[in-house]
């Protein structure tokens, strides 16, 4: 791992050499952090030694494209991705994105650090790293990654790195993301990557009640005729969707999210005249269908992956009769839950899970759970994780968390507003709450008055505990609460600030607006601050400077306190 390339901090010395004072001064920061954030707002000169700076340390190796795409809403405009290396070894999240218009800076986001010395021949091999994380996961089998050796910058003290090897590996439960020195085999930091619909509800919350049965609203659905019957296999849209009935066999289920077994048509949700009666089946396979035709149509995006990479959800991944027996770990991720692990399948390519519900005289907090399946915005929040995954990556941990949570509850709300404007049957009535056709009566977010649920309404009320990796499904109504602001427009109640939104009729602007932010602009340590900029930059882009939506959601980022 030596000298493969000049060390990072020989850059800097470059920098100082060719870049104005002024910008020395802003782009050199004591602890050698660059956090970079210019745009159509930032004068001429910034723009230009940031684009030089990150130029320089193109030139010298430190960073590399790692995808380039042209933008899909904006003519002539091209989006770069770049990675930072030291000595050939990733710097954990330290990522430029460059927007570029016939070839010049339109804006630049993103880290680097430029003062990194560390060593980078690791004591441990992968293989001893893959030992260590066997233990700390106490499994023998799983679904994991070969590790890989990042530099890991202090997530408190910046300019502090360590050599460290990223093991991601499912457990059955829980997609954890270690982090193991390189020299010592320590565990350094680790987090559970597995994108949830809510917090895991420990089963102490549980009680029983009363309630009603499954509703039943028609709907078409794209199936597969095979031998006389029909299997939850679309192959009509440019990427395949799949809907699995796991038949409440979890052990089966958490073989298959390892990849330890296959799937085959025989696990496939089906039925002998085409007349499906299976509410959580049809619910999964009719609302993966339309998340696909929304992110198509609004976005012109080809699937989760912009490569029309095949959908794939399991259904009735546990029995209800089995509530009883089950564990707490269990009864919080596959009964009251719904999942995208983006390590898990049989092709390793992502998976959608959606939780079995209680048995309807069961209630908690007052409330019903149904089949997971059964509210489309849950579908499409769970399939906005990959989205996610595949492009900004936020790092599911703290605001970049909040962020990637807000970005999946704003996929949700748009596929719901989105199939009620087709009037198709089933579509359902479109609103800013989360998972209401489910979790009945109220679901379990709103993004118009997210205190309803205990949510914070302004960055002044945000969660600072460790909780839910601090806070993700809490925080992100803030963002998800600008969102709502930027369209609907109205009166913060923390603040008292107003935002003229741009309408309900002008929706898609915000939805377009955030979709490009989140997708292209935004990297993977971006926080709150850097949404604002992103989505204010992704505006100007999109509507021109000073347009309606551009003061909306500025107004709205602003009126929930985040600058
Ligand atoms: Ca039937
Ligand atoms: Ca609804
Ligand atoms: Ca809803
Ligand atoms: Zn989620």
């Amino acid at each position: 791992m030596h000298a493969l390339n000049r060390p990072v901090f020989g850059a800097v010395a470059l920098a100082l050499l060719t870049l104005p004072a002024s910008a020395t001064a802003q782009l050199q920061p004591p602890n050698g952090v660059v956090t970079l954030a210019v745009g159509t707002d930032a004068t001429i000169a910034a723009l230009r030694e940031s684009d030089t700076l990150v130029n320089q340390l193109t030139r010298d190796g430190s960073l590399r494209l790692t995808a380039q795409t042209d933008d899909p809403l904006v003519p002539d405009r091209s989006h770069e991705r770049l990675q930072q290396f030291h000595e050939g070894v990733p710097v954990y999240g330290a990522e430029v994105t460059r927007q570029t218009a016939r070839g010049l800076p339109v804006s630049l986001f993103g880290t680097v650090h430029l003062t990194i010395i560390l060593e980078t021949t690791p004591e441990l091999s992968a293989d001893d790293a893959a030992a260590v994380v066997r233990e700390l996961s106490g499994r023998t089998l799983f679904r994991s990654e070969p590790p890989q050796l990042v530099v890991l910058p202090d997530r408190t003290n910046t300019d502090t790195y360590r050599l460290v090897y990223e093991a991601r590996t499912f457990t059955g439960s829980q997609l954890m993301v270690y982090f193991i020195d390189a020299a010592t085999g320590a565990l350094v930091w680790s987090y559970n990557d597995l994108k949830t619909q809510q917090p895991d509800l420990p089963c102490a919350q549980c009680v029983i009640g009363e309630g009603l049965g499954i509703k039943s609203d028609r709907k078409k659905m794209s199936v597969t005729a095979v031998g006389g019957a029909f299997l939850a296999h679309d192959q009509l849209r440019p990427a395949e969707v799949f809907t699995f009935d796991m038949d409440g066999d979890l052990p089966h289920t958490q073989l298959v999210l390892n990849g330890l077994e296959q799937l085959f048509d025989a696990d496939l949700s089906t039925d002998t005249d085409n007349r499906w009666l299976d509410g959580a089946s049809v619910d999964a396979h009719v609302g993966m269908g339309w998340t696909y035709d929304y992110l198509s149509i609004r976005f012109g995006r080809q699937g989760l992956n912009n490569q029309n990479v095949r959908m794939l959800s399991l259904v009735h991944p546990v029995n209800r009769e089995d509530l009883f027996s089950a564990t707490a770990e269990e009864i919080g991720l596959f009964y009251l839950n719904a999942f995208y692990c983006g390590l898990c399948g049989p092709d390793g390519f992502g998976v959608a899970v959606f939780g079995e519900g209680l048995p309807p005289n069961i209630l908690l907090g007052g409330q019903r759970f149904n089949f997971f399946s059964g509210a489309l915005d849950i579908v499409a929040h769970e399939l906005g994780h990959a989205v996610t995954d595949f492009t900004s990556a936020l790092l599911y941990m703290d605001e970049s968390g909040a962020l990637n949570e807000a970005f999946s509850d704003v996929i949700g709300v748009g596929v719901e507003f989105y199939a009620e404007s087709l009037f198709r049957d089933g579509a359902g009535v479109a609103d800013y709450a989360l998972g209401e056709d489910v979790i009945e009566p109220g679901g379990i977010r709103s993004l118009s008055n997210p205190m309803q649920f205990g949510d914070p309404d302004h960055y002044s009320l945000r969660f600072l505990g460790k909780d839910d990796n601090g806070g993700v499904h809490t925080n992100s109504l803030i963002p998800g609460h600008a969102f709502y602001l930027a369209i609907e427009g109205g009166t913060n109640r923390v603040s008292g600030l107003s935002v003229a939104g741009v309408g309900g009729d002008n929706r898609e602007q915000i939805e377009q607006i955030f979709f490009r932010a989140f997708t292209v602009l935004m990297t993977r340590n971006s926080d709150f601050s850097a949404a604002r900029a992103a989505t204010i930059q992704s505006a100007r882009d999109l509507y021109g400077v000073n347009s309606a939506p551009e003061r909306a959601v500025t107004e709205a980022w602003t009126a929930v306190g985040v600058n």
